[in-house]
């Protein structure tokens, strides 16, 4: 077996060390670093929320960093847990490239890195451990076959993307421009970033009302965020959303669920974001030196008028 440099570290963490050897525990909890990218969406809060409290549960001793939408923000929260030798890093990369040089700071230091959420575009694969998140490029081809069969393959969109350059808008863009491509009566017409707020959701969708006023049948958001801005805009200018603009979207909040019930939304694809528990069992898992998989995908679910209602009850975010 290939012993990685953080492996004799955790074995002392989990209290095998020498001390292991003379049955006396170390009560030294698990130091882990999380640099999350901000708090740009009820999604995000929900992922906070799942990693926080799940350390709490667990006693780890979880280093938060909130990024504040900005990658140069992450960066220094990693150089600063490589600094303070935490045990592992957790990583939400706000966007996919330029990760590379912090990475290889943690390498040195021999801290693994958990990759979350986002995907990274690295051409050095052992810059990290594993990756644990959804797999967007399937949410955005299940909004376009969804669309496909419910508009009889007709309609003018526009879509609200993500932030730019991150992994979510990158895939659910392409995925879904690749599952409409079938269908030539589905075209997309305007396309601009919202962010993955709100307010941009919102102020988008005014502009493009301004823009193509009539001449929008359907608005694919990249999350729900943005989609319930969009459905208080095209109701500002006097539409109906859902009926006159069907609206479709990528995360199922329980208000994206709630607006599918309520026929303000026609469909959203869930993007699970509480998997606090499975990144902790990975991090024991890297740290005790043992094989992970590669790419961990969570199981991600469809909802529009035929189980949005009959959902809510259950919904944990
Ligand atoms: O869809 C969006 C959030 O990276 C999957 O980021 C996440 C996305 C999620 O802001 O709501």
């Amino acid at each position: 077996m290939k012993i990685t440099p953080w492996f004799h570290r955790s074995l002392f963490s989990l209290g095998l060390g020498v001390a292991g050897l003379t049955a006396v525990a170390d009560p030294k909890p698990l130091k882990i670093g999380f640099a999350q990218t901000g708090a740009e969406s009820a999604w995000r809060t929900a992922n906070t929320e799942s990693m926080k409290s799940e350390a709490a549960k667990r006693g780890i001793d979880l280093k938060f960093s909130d990024g504040q939408g900005k990658q140069e923000n992450q960066i220094r929260a990693i150089r600063s847990f490589v600094t303070q030798r935490v045990d592992a890093i957790v990583l939400a990369p706000i966007v996919e490239t330029g990760w590379d040089p912090v990475l290889r700071e943690a390498k040195r230091a021999g801290i693994p890195v958990i990759i979350t959420d986002r995907t990274i575009a690295t051409a050095d694969e052992s810059l990290y451990a594993c990756f644990i998140g959804s797999d967007f490029a399937t949410e955005g081809r299940m909004v376009a076959e969804w669309l496909a069969k419910n508009t009889n393959g007709q309609g003018r969109i526009v879509e609200l993307q993500g932030t730019p350059g991150s992994a979510p808008a990158n895939d659910r863009r392409r995925a879904f421009a690749e599952g409409i491509a079938k269908y030539p009566g589905l075209q997309i017409i305007d396309s601009q970033s919202g962010d993955f707020r709100r307010a941009g959701g919102k102020e988008v969708m005014e502009a493009f009302l301004k823009k193509h006023g009539k001449d929008i049948d359907i608005v694919y958001a990249h999350n729900d965020d943005m989609a319930l801005g969009a459905v208080q805009a095209i109701e500002e200018a006097g539409f109906k959303p859902g009926k006159e603009i069907k609206i479709v979207s990528i995360d199922a909040i329980r208000e994206g669920v709630q607006a599918v019930a309520d026929g303000k939304i026609n469909c959203v694809v869930e993007c699970n974001p509480l998997f606090g528990p499975k990144v902790y069992d990975t991090v024991a898992r890297v740290l005790a030196g043992e094989k992970v998989e590669r790419k961990a995908y969570n199981k991600d679910e469809l909802f529009d008028a035929t189980n949005a209602a009959a959902a809510l009850p259950t919904r944990q975010y």
